[in-house]
């Protein structure tokens, strides 16, 4: 991806002008956001500078093996008081990045993302979708200082391009991307441990979720729409949340005849997440948005302030309304 290097060059020396840097990504953190934040502070210690990387959420199991490339404050509480300067990477909106807004305000802001609803109104931003992963973009800087990569690094920004393509399978899997990937893996990127650990791995509890959810399959709408469900009390014999199986919608949206896959998750008595998965003309962000929640046509999720046999009515009388209109 082309950037221009005025821009490139605008971000790289306020990295020349900062002492101590804190980078920091979206809370429900992902594989881009993870490896995003450590690969660029990796870089910037390497240069110099003295450099953190804060993560104020809960780390998923499968991106926990990327704690070894770079410590992570995960606690308000150990924010460097002295840090001049705090680059966002990834995450669209300020709120998201978990810090106090008072924290934010008296600094230098860096913001650097590929989402097409970062408005881009604060600090120094750099947003383009036409990147697949922050990571990517981190490289166009990497080429920009001529930086060292070294294996850690590569593998750090290995674990952004293939959690935000599904591991090359999503659509913005470019032919940039491609060469992008080939260049962590000249580097050294370990790539068979990102994936045993960001998509193959499985605990027992997921194993257990599963197990339990793929019973409550269930087809509606002349078989266009598929459900499946995991409730609190499953997932809490489980012994995990029930919205810890991502993919698990996955399983409903396999199906060839389904038009929307939806999965509701039980995460207390009284509240159910939804994911909606859609393919061809339907668009899910519809139901979402009736629900508070967003999305985009074929991906999208909701926070509903019901148990699940409310929810799943509300659910699907929403779903089979836009089938009818779409
Ligand atoms: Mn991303």
């Amino acid at each position: 991806v082309k950037t221009s290097n005025s821009r490139l060059a605008e971000i790289t020396s306020l990295f020349e002008r900062a002492e101590k840097l804190l980078v920091v990504g979206h809370i429900a953190p992902d594989g881009d956001s993870l490896g995003s934040t450590m690969a660029l502070a990796r870089l910037l210690a390497q240069s110099g500078k003295e450099a953190h990387v804060a993560c104020l959420d809960r780390i998923p199991a499968r991106y926990e093996f990327l704690l070894r490339y770079y410590p992570v404050i995960t606690h308000v509480d150990e924010l460097p008081l002295a840090a001049d300067c705090i680059v966002i990477l990834d995450c669209g909106d300020l709120a998201r990045t978990g810090l106090p807004a008072h924290y934010v305000a008296e600094r230098q802001v860096i913001n650097i993302d590929h989402h097409v609803s970062n408005r881009g109104t604060w600090g120094l931003s750099w947003v383009d979708d036409a990147y697949s992963a922050t990571g990517q973009q981190i490289m166009s800087l990497v080429d920009h200082a001529a930086w060292q990569v070294d294996s850690g690094t590569a593998t750090c920004l290995y674990a952004s391009l293939t959690a935000d393509t599904g591991f090359f399978r999503h659509t913005n899997t470019t032919p940039e991307l491609f060469r992008d990937a080939a260049r962590l893996l000249e580097w050294g990127a370990d790539a068979r441990l990102v994936t045993e650990q960001a998509l193959e791995r499985r605990s027992l509890g997921e194993l257990c979720l599963l197990r339990h959810a793929l019973t409550t399959l269930s087809l509606h709408g002349a078989e266009k729409v598929a459900m499946i469900e995991v409730s609190y009390e499953v997932a809490e014999r489980c012994g995990i949340q029930a919205d810890e199986v991502e993919d698990m919608v996955d399983f409903a949206r396999a199906v060839p005849e389904v038009e929307v896959a939806i999965l509701l998750k039980g995460m207390s008595p009284q509240v159910t997440k939804v994911s909606l998965r859609a393919k061809g003309r339907v668009d899910v962000s519809k139901v979402a948005e009736t629900f508070g929640g967003g999305g985009h046509r074929a991906a999208a999720g909701a926070t509903l302030p019901y148990g699940l046999a409310v929810a799943r009515q509300e659910v699907l009388q929403r779903v089979m309304q836009v089938l009818k209109s779409d």
